[in-house]
């Protein structure tokens, strides 16, 4: 039996569909509803991702990258233990309590303010400066430094990489031309797992293009 993950397009289940691919596992991709519409989800959360794997199911993408990296670790996902690994998870938890919450005041700003659109607006306004002190500090980090963690890649880039393409493209955040953060998400965009990973979700997508209540 291969993984099963549950996504949504262009959400962050993307970026464990990457972990899949740098680990060579053998996955299916299961769309599903998410949000408001998500009552069926197979998350009580109504959240993506989730993955299924023979072992047993894994939600949150902190937990999700961990429990991979364990399973397999030559594929070098995140450090394999000490304070590197601590350092690894520094950052992923940075990017799930700093910087996707943030986003989503954004994104969903009707569930955090209110249908009213000055009311959503004014969320907006202060919501973003704080978004850029996140940039601020990751432009900080990868001062002389290719990847997060120094000369080494991790799932931690490709984690705040996926951010990094949304700060720019859907939220136009100052901090994302940054020219640390900007070559940081090249090389995020080239890497052949995010290549890979993006290319299935979008074969995925068309081929289910009614998502499945699980
Ligand atoms: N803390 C969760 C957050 C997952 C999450 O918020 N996923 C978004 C997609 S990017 C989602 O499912 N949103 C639906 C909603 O907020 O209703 C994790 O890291 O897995």
């Amino acid at each position: 039996m291969s993984d099963r993950l549950y996504f949504a397009p262009n959400t962050i289940s993307v970026v464990v569909a990457i972990a899949l691919e740098v680990a060579g596992r053998d996955y299916e991709l299961v769309r599903v509803p998410i949000g408001p519409d998500g009552a069926d989800s197979p998350n009580p959360f109504r959240l993506v991702p989730v993955l299924e794997t023979p072992a047993g199911s894994v939600r949150e993408v902190v937990a999700i990258l961990n429990y991979l990296a364990d399973e397999v670790p030559a594929a070098g996902l995140l450090p394999r233990a000490g304070l590197a690994r601590a350092e690894a998870n520094q950052w992923l938890t940075f990017c799930a309590s700093s910087v996707h919450p943030v986003m989503k005041l954004i994104f969903r700003a009707y569930r955090y303010a209110g249908q009213d659109e000055a009311a959503q607006a004014n969320l907006k306004a202060h919501v973003v400066p704080v978004l850029e002190r996140t940039f601020a500090t990751v432009e900080a980090q990868l001062e002389g430094r290719p990847f997060l963690l120094g000369d080494t890649w991790s799932m931690a880039d490709a984690y705040f990489g996926e951010f990094s393409a949304w700060g720019l493209n859907r939220i136009g955040l100052k901090g994302a031309s940054g020219p640390n953060v900007a070559r940081h998400r090249e090389a995020y965009l080239a890497h052949p797992a995010t290549i890979a990973a993006k290319a299935r979700e979008k074969a995925a997508t068309e081929a289910q293009p009614n998502p499945t209540p699980a």
